[in-house]
């Protein structure tokens, strides 16, 4: 988002559950990434962080749309990414991650995170966890988040096709639902059902490069309704 509205940035990541304590730290109110300091005021969420760069940059484009329909419309989508997206991905990706760890280094390629990797991987055990705990990775709300995928891309599918995402200049939605889907796509056990797709193209598009990948490791039989919708697709 900073990207496209010409702000100038420095990027700080942060371990997951650690990034908790590490925001309150500096002095952030909540405990949530993306946060931003922008002129001396501390942001916090997706949401907010576009709002804020709207008031700072007017000029499109716009990352809320003004037009109140077209706002609606993409509001809606804005939301569905935050929550009903986001949440089954990040249940699957660690439930896969708690089943085995060996993926992680790869996840951690590239991040800014002023420690050495090898050290910030020393302390996997634990956050893996905890990380597993928080987002509910639980076999049932897997089972349930494989079986909900299906339609959801196919959602995502309808908004490109109206237009509400996909366009040239990403807005809000797009920034909130494009990298749950890459993130989704780094594990070889769902990208295939969603990389051929509009969903999938868009995904790559915004975000070309993530860093991740793990192997197949979930049960086949979980597995089904994703890819026999593949297979349709
Ligand atoms: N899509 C969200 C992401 C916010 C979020 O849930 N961030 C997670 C990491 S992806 C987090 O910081 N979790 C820690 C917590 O909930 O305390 C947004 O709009 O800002």
């Amino acid at each position: 988002m900073l990207e496209a509205k010409g702000v100038p940035y420095k990027r700080t990541d942060l371990m997951p559950v650690v990034s908790k304590g590490a925001l309150r730290a500096v002095g952030f109110p909540g405990t949530t990434v993306p946060a931003l300091k922008l002129d001396g005021r501390k942001i916090q969420g997706t949401g907010e962080i576009a709002r804020e760069l709207d008031r700072l940059r007017p000029e499109p484009p716009e990352l809320v749309p003004t037009d109140p329909q077209r706002r609606a419309a993409v509001e809606e989508a804005e939301r569905f990414g935050d929550t009903d997206l986001q949440e089954p991905v990040r249940a699957i990706l660690w439930w896969a991650l708690h089943k085995d760890k060996a993926p992680l280094r790869s996840y951690s390629e590239g991040a800014k995170l002023g420690i050495p990797i090898g050290l910030a991987l020393k302390t996997a055990t634990p956050i893996v966890a905890l990380a597993a705990r928080f987002n509910e990775a639980t076999d049932e709300n897997v089972r349930r988040s494989l079986a909900a995928l299906p339609a959801m891309l196919q959602r995502i599918d309808e908004w490109i096709e109206a237009g509400v995402i996909g366009g040239e200049q990403p807005n809000i939605a797009d920034f909130q639902i494009a990298p749950s889907l890459r993130l989704a796509m780094t594990l070889d056990d769902l990208s295939p059902a969603i990389e051929s797709r509009p969903a999938g193209q868009l995904a790559l598009r915004l975000v070309p490069d993530y860093p991740g990948h793990t192997p197949p490791v979930l049960p086949p039989a979980w597995l089904q309704a994703l890819r026999s919708e593949a297979a349709a697709a």
